[in-house]
């Protein structure tokens, strides 16, 4: 990776090393998508089975994957592998089952009671994509959460042949409804419907650049009301590393977001240049030995190193960034903790690579990319349900508030909603003369 010294770089430069590259709006995507779309607005399971053969190579009978099977999926997954997954479901349920709503409920004055209440989306569609990494651990990311939040209808799709493992950790985490179709199609079928794929209200999971597409066109769409988890872009890691960390470790973690995919973006920020040159050793010597190293060597050669004067510079340059996962390998971790403004989910210390928190610390790996981890939170229970208020008022608290109503209503030139007060206080006063 190329080593550069931040304090040498001019403000311009500095914006240019830290930028993701540009999320390219591209015509020709958004004209086929909205094909694809309208494909399964206007045909249905049809369209889904067709686009099947032709960009999964698959002919599919039915869609939906029946009980035998998914049981029969079960039968070939190791013990190793099913062990490993119900350890990970332990703790992610044990850490977003804390994570239980707490409502509230309120007298913001006397007669006047407010209330914050939380009900669980009704159903939600789970996009679990296909390709050279089948993602058992998203699975798990998302149906637990929406199993703890009390979904009534969760609803798995991904592109066939769906692997053996994805549908036993499906079934595994409370899945029962599962279909095989991927794709921008997949997302056209639980925003608007088809005859066997019911329409959901939130669609969450990654997905190629159809898919996030999909999602984006189809959460404006007109035909329905659908909900989104959140914007998506290539996954990116940022190290923070004192001259105590360890160079092994640091180019573990920085290769294990790079395998991710040729556009993943991966930055190490030190005050070591004993470090830097460390870490650059240790690449060279580990990308060596990944089956993944092709897409690994591709994400690093975008990628860098840069140099800073202590660790206060560095969480500088990590809130800049706004990285999705950050990893602090230093003295004292959680004192620079404080210092940190923007992450998806930070990694502390030197026993904490990131892998743990994609697999099975109990946090979700699910989170804010491209720099949307300034506004955007990590995926949680809270997710998957909607908050709405309740307000009852005695005669008392109205009697109170009223004329605060009126004042501010008829400021607006809102007439009518003055009077819904005024008319209410005048039949108080009429029962009540001595108010
Ligand atoms: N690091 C990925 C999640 C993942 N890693 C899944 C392995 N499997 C994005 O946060
Ligand atoms: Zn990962």
């Amino acid at each position: 990776m190329d080593i550069l010294t931040w304090s040498t770089l001019s403000d311009d430069e500095q914006r240019r090393v830290l930028q993701r590259s540009p999320l390219v709006a591209d015509d020709s995507l958004e004209q086929s998508v909205r094909q694809i779309i309208d494909a399964v607005a206007s045909r249905g399971d049809a369209a889904l089975m067709e686009f099947n053969l032709r960009f999964d190579g698959v002919s599919t009978e039915s869609l939906r994957l029946t009980q035998a099977e998914i049981a029969a999926a079960g039968t070939r997954v190791s013990p190793e592998l099913k062990q490993a997954i119900a350890t990970a479901t332990a703790n992610i349920e044990a850490f977003h089952g804390a994570q239980q709503f707490r409502p509230v409920d309120l007298e913001t004055q006397s007669g006047v009671r407010c209330e914050l209440r939380s009900e669980a989306i009704a159903k939600v569609g789970l996009y679990i994509p296909g390709g050279s990494a089948p993602l058992i651990s998203t699975v798990m990311m998302l149906a637990l959460p929406a199993k703890i939040a009390g979904c009534e209808r969760r609803v798995l799709v991904s592109p066939p042949p769906i692997d053996d493992a994805i549908v036993y950790a499906a079934n595994a985490c409370g899945i029962t409804e599962i279909y095989r179709v991927g794709g921008a199609q997949a997302i056209a079928a639980l925003a608007l419907g088809t005859e066997t794929i019911p329409a959901v209200d939130k669609i969450f999971g990654p997905g190629n650049r159809y898919v996030t597409e999909a999602k984006r066109l189809l959460s404006q769409d007109r035909r329905c009301t659908l909900s989104i988890d959140m914007p998506a872009g290539p996954s990116e890691v940022l190290v923070i590393a004192d001259g105590d960390a360890d160079c092994e470790f640091i180019a573990a973690d920085l290769l294990s977001q790079a395998e991710h995919g040729p556009d993943s973006q991966v930055i190490l920020v030190t005050d070591s240049s004993a470090i830097a040159d460390g870490v650059n050793g240790a690449l060279t010597r580990q990308l060596a030995q990944l089956s993944r190293r092709e897409v690994a060597a591709q994400a690093l050669a975008s990628s860098r190193t840069l140099l800073v004067q202590d660790m206060r510079q560095a969480a500088q340059v990590s809130n800049l960034y706004g990285p999705e996962h950050l990893i602090i390998q230093t003295r004292a971790p959680r004192e620079l903790l404080t210092d940190i403004r923007a992450a998806g989910s930070v990694f502390l210390g030197g026993y904490t690579p990131e892998s743990v928190g994609d697999y099975a610390s109990g946090t979700n790996h699910v989170l804010p990319t491209y720099g949307y981890s300034r506004a955007v939170s990590s995926l949680s229970l809270a997710d998957f349900s909607r908050r709405f208020t309740v307000q009852e008022l005695t005669a008392t608290g109205l009697n109170a508030i009223g004329q605060t109503v009126m004042t501010l209503a008829l400021s607006e030139g809102l007439d009518a909603h003055a009077n819904a007060v005024k008319l209410r206080l005048a039949s108080l006063a009429a029962v009540n003369p001595a108010q």
